[in-house]
């Protein structure tokens, strides 16, 4: 397969163009590096020491002769550059993960709001409408997020993006329904989600556009079997307050000696995915793809729930590091139960990687390794989710 992967410098997207490369599928790159000059905005880094693109581009043609191509262009502003792309190249699939994906960024001021709602959908619709122009029997995996369902603590189930529901007519009869799980998003970031859900449904219904949508729980994780293969290969790890996302950053910060910043009580319960599932989970949506005239493909792509305040309690165990119960600096649910359907993809094969098997120990072991790398002043987290109350 030819496959474009918007976003492919980034920390999912690495990794599976390798992974899909290793498979033998032949890989572009598109990607602006707008994560990079994040990094150069916050004044942060990632912990493992990431090679320019172009130097790990080159050390994967050296270990596996393998070429991936890199077009350096803005997705969200730059719609003639990707229809070309599209045109030129005519891939059987995009994987689209060129999106801003940081809730604390996209809650930082009304600029970094702004910045992620222009980037994202902006993004997201010009993949689908340049997909109608210039390649309209390609496949589109896009990567979403268990947070566009919310954490309602009510205990009824999430089902794999669609609920069946009974409406009653004028005339009294029932209607029966399947529609799109009620969005209910915790952050401007996961807004553009719920929005991107619906650019879905239209380009689905009136172009007949294939349309898989991965509804994924957090990440942890560092390396995958290809980004182990050598050092200029490492994956991304982010720590700080606005990128880095929970479990890896306890993981940091107990290899630190650090107190792990537990939210309020850490009675959120959350989705949970390791990275090495997600590449794999990318692959299973590529090989099964939706036929044109079907509706819009949605799997939960997520392995395990867990409730922050057990993953601190876990890290401390194995590590011995103290935690610390802060005031929370978002505004979301003290406390939620979190039942989903996620059946799908283990249906199409995905046997997935729990933390009890161990691999914690394996991301402490890198948390370790590049810890002088850290800069411990980019730890707290300093986005606030509400404007504090102005002093009567
Ligand atoms: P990331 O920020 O590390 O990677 C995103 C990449 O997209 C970056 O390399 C960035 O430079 C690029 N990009 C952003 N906007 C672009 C644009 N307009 N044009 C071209 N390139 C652009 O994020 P990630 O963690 O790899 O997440 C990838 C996707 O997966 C996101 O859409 C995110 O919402 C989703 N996701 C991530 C997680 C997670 O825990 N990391 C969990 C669920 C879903
Ligand atoms: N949390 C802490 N301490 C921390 C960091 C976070 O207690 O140091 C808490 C947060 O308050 C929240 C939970 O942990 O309750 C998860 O926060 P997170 O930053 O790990 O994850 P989130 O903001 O939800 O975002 C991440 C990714 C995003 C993806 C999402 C999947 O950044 O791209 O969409 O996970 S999901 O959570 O399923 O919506």
């Amino acid at each position: 397969m030819r496959v474009a992967v918007l976003g492919g410098d980034g920390f999912c997207g690495w990794p599976t163009a390798l992974h899909l490369s290793n498979q033998g599928h032949d890989i572009a790159i598109v990607d602006n590096l707008a994560r990079r000059n994040a990094d150069n905005e916050l004044g942060t880094d990632s912990l493992t020491p990431i090679a320019p693109l172009p130097v790990r581009l080159s050390a994967w043609r050296e270990i596996s002769g393998r070429d991936i191509a890199f077009h350096n262009f803005d997705v969200a502003r730059d719609y003639d550059g990707l229809v070309a792309l599209l045109r030129r190249w005519q891939p059987d699939a995009v994987v689209h993960f060129a999106e801003q994906r940081a809730a604390p960024y996209s809650m930082k001021s009304p600029w970094h709001k702004r910045y992620t709602v222009d980037n994202n959908i902006n993004a997201t619709h010009n993949v689908l409408a340049a997909l109608v122009e210039a390649a309209p029997d390609c496949h589109l995996v896009h990567l979403g997020t268990m947070g566009v369902y919310g954490y309602d603590a009510d205990g009824v189930t999430i089902p794999e993006g669609y609920l069946p529901v009974r409406v009653e007519t004028a005339e009294g009869d029932w209607v029966e329904r399947e529609i799109l799980h009620p969005a209910n998003a915790g952050s401007v970031y996961h807004m553009t989600k719920t929005l991107d859900q619906l650019l879905f449904q239209f380009y689905a219904k009136n172009d007949d556009l294939k349309i898989t949508d991965l509804h994924q729980g957090i990440v942890w994780g560092t390396q995958t079997q290809e980004t182990r293969r050598d050092e200029r290969l490492v994956n991304r790890f982010d720590y700080d307050g606005d990128y880095g996302t929970v479990l890896n950053r306890f993981l940091m910060q107990a290899a630190i000696g650090y107190p792990l910043t537990v939210h309020g009580s850490g009675g959120q319960t959350r989705a949970f995915i390791n990275l090495q599932d997600t590449v794999r989970c990318v692959a299973l949506a590529l090989e099964n793809p939706p036929q044109r005239g079907e509706r819009v493909n949605i799997l939960n792509q997520m392995t395990e729930v867990h409730r922050v305040r057990d993953l601190a309690l876990l890290v401390s165990r194995l590590t011995g590091a103290e935690i610390d119960y802060l005031e929370n600096p978002r505004r979301e649910q003290e406390s939620n139960e979190l039942n989903a359907e996620a059946r799908r993809l283990p249906d199409l094969g995905l046997q997935p990687i729990t933390l009890a098997d161990g691999l914690l120990g394996e991301v402490i072991e890198i948390a370790r390794q590049y810890r002088h790398r850290c800069d411990v002043s980019r730890i707290p987290c300093r986005s606030h989710w509400r404007a504090a109350a102005p002093d009567r």
